[in-house]
């Protein structure tokens, strides 16, 4: 999955595609390396990013997704019912829900839905996460939220332990280091460690734009797991990471 960041403040690349034909050219781009899906964006939900106007956020990806739906399956990336409502209506086939909460706006349009955990906001996420078992806390959640989605006739889930959402360094390597527990639920798994904050930790403060490296290890790693998704800005490296591990994997 490639990610399309409309907006202005997305904490990798905020701005870049914020125009729709810059957008456009950046997924038909990352179509062409190799993304099985284009995952279309208006609202940055980076720690401490403030909420955006549902008007505006549709003014950012309803033409994204009008015309990349034509050339590839997309996902709306949305915590917004109105959002995603109208997204899946001009095309997109994939709801992605970081507020685990629209699985009925995918049942009611025939669209896959993805449910993602994350404890509290994005305003306020990173102040003091705390769990007692992280793992097992994140699991019961989505299996919850996964159950929910069936209930409401949605044929495709996947569900996505939210990296960064609401997560310490410590719960965030957890999580990837038990990414098992999630896979032998039998439910399809997406993974989205691209470029995030704790890559930077890991790597002695490495700023954003220079964790490609650190990204790829961590989508192999889910991959090598058997995490069905990675969510990546950098496609090109993981669509060939992903052919060596199918492969290898076979
Ligand atoms: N992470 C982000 C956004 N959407 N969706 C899923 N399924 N999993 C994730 O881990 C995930 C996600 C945050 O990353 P990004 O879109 O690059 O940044 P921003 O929220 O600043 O736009």
């Amino acid at each position: 999955m490639g990610v399309i960041n409309a907006t202005p403040d997305s904490f990798s690349d905020g701005g870049r595609y914020l125009d729709a034909d810059a957008a456009i050219a950046h997924g038909l781009e990352l179509r062409a390396e190799g993304a099985d899906i284009l995952d279309v964006g208006g609202e940055s939900t980076r720690p401490g990013a403030a909420p955006v106007d549902e008007a505006e956020e549709l003014r950012r990806v309803l033409p994204v997704i009008t015309e990349l739906s034509r050339h590839a399956p997309v996902s709306i990336d949305t915590r917004s019912r109105a959002v995603a409502e109208a997204a899946v209506a001009a095309g997109a086939s994939i709801v992605n829900d970081v507020s685990a909460s629209l699985c009925a706006v995918a049942g009611a349009a025939g669209a896959g839905y993805i449910a993602v955990h994350m404890q509290g906001e994005p305003s306020t996420m990173q102040r003091a996460p705390r769990y007692e078992d992280v793992v097992a806390e994140v699991r019961e959640f989505l299996l919850a939220r996964a159950d929910a989605a069936r209930a409401q006739g949605v044929g495709e889930v996947w569900i996505d332990p939210g990296i960064g959402f609401g997560k310490t360094l410590e719960h965030n390597l957890r999580l990837l280091r038990r990414l098992r527990t999630f896979v032998d639920t039998g439910i399809p798994v997406a993974v989205g460690a691209s470029r995030k904050g704790f890559l930077g930790a890991l790597t002695d403060g490495a700023p954003v734009d220079d964790r490609a490296e650190a990204s790829l290890a961590a989508a192999v790693w889910a991959m090598a797991q058997g995490v069905d998704l990675v969510r990546v800005h950098d496609v090109r490296a993981a669509a060939q990471a992903a052919r060596l591990v199918g492969d290898v994997a076979a």
